[in-house]
């Protein structure tokens, strides 16, 4: 047993793997292709006694709501199939997630909100997490509030028991832990975008930061935790 557990301290990091030629186009500029998931957040992993976790609805809409669990599980599920691409350089190809679409999730959920005037949504996460996205892209048909990761529940760290999947911009979007979402008239930038972030984050426009580049080193992602 001891010996195992040397073994597994003195075990060399998995070599980056270079995208395959056939991926080419799916990977955009500056990032590299892993098979690993690398695990990033700010602060502790939250608990929950998931009969007591609730997702908030509010801010400019007709009427504010809560939703449990259970509720969102009775919702119209939906698979999507995507790849994904943190702004610390990693992309991983071919994810699998499960959960509802966030378009379903405003008709089915009767989410009410004045058309012509809500541009804009910030999703409220634990620890003290918060990112805000154009409603239009949220509207578009792969974006998730996933549950499943793989064919299996997410796991604490990846973000259960909800987190956002929002494939087309870069990671720190898909905000773990989710605790509500708020319809807003004016954007105001959350977390990562108040801190040098892009506040739009597209990858293939390599919209990193807001200003100068904030000094990333380039293998960073390579020394964290992952499964
Ligand atoms: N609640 C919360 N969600 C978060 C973060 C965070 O710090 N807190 N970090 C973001 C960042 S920077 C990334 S890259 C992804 C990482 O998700 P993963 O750990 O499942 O790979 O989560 C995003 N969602
Ligand atoms: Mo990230």
């Amino acid at each position: 047993m001891l010996d195992k557990a040397e073994r597994l301290k003195k075990a060399k990091a998995l070599p980056v793997k270079e995208a395959d030629q056939h991926l080419e186009g799916r990977l955009p500029p500056g990032q590299f292709a892993t098979e690993r998931f690398p695990i990033l957040h700010e602060g502790d992993v939250p608990e929950y006694d998931i009969e007591k976790w609730e997702l908030r609805v509010f801010g400019e809409v007709e009427e504010a709501k809560t939703f449990s669990f259970a509720e969102l599980m009775a919702l119209p599920q939906t698979r999507i199939n995507c790849d994904i691409h943190c702004v610390t350089r990693w992309s991983k190809f071919d994810t699998v997630w499960e959960g509802v679409l966030f378009r379903d999730f405003l008709s089915a959920a009767g989410i009410h909100y004045d058309k012509e005037s809500i541009r804009y949504v910030m999703f409220h996460a634990d620890s003290d997490y918060e990112t805000n996205v154009p409603l239009d892209d949220l509207l578009q048909d792969n974006i998730l509030l996933a549950h499943t990761y793989n064919g299996k529940p997410l796991t604490d760290k990846h973000g259960w028991p909800l987190r956002l999947v929002i494939p087309h911009l870069y990671f720190w979007k898909s905000a773990k832990w989710l605790t509500g979402i708020e319809f807003m008239k004016e954007d105001r930038p959350g977390f990562w975008e108040r801190n040098g972030f892009h506040n739009y984050a597209d990858p293939f426009r390599e919209q990193r930061f807001s200003g100068e580049a904030l000094p990333i080193p380039e293998d960073e992602w390579t020394k964290k935790e992952y499964d």
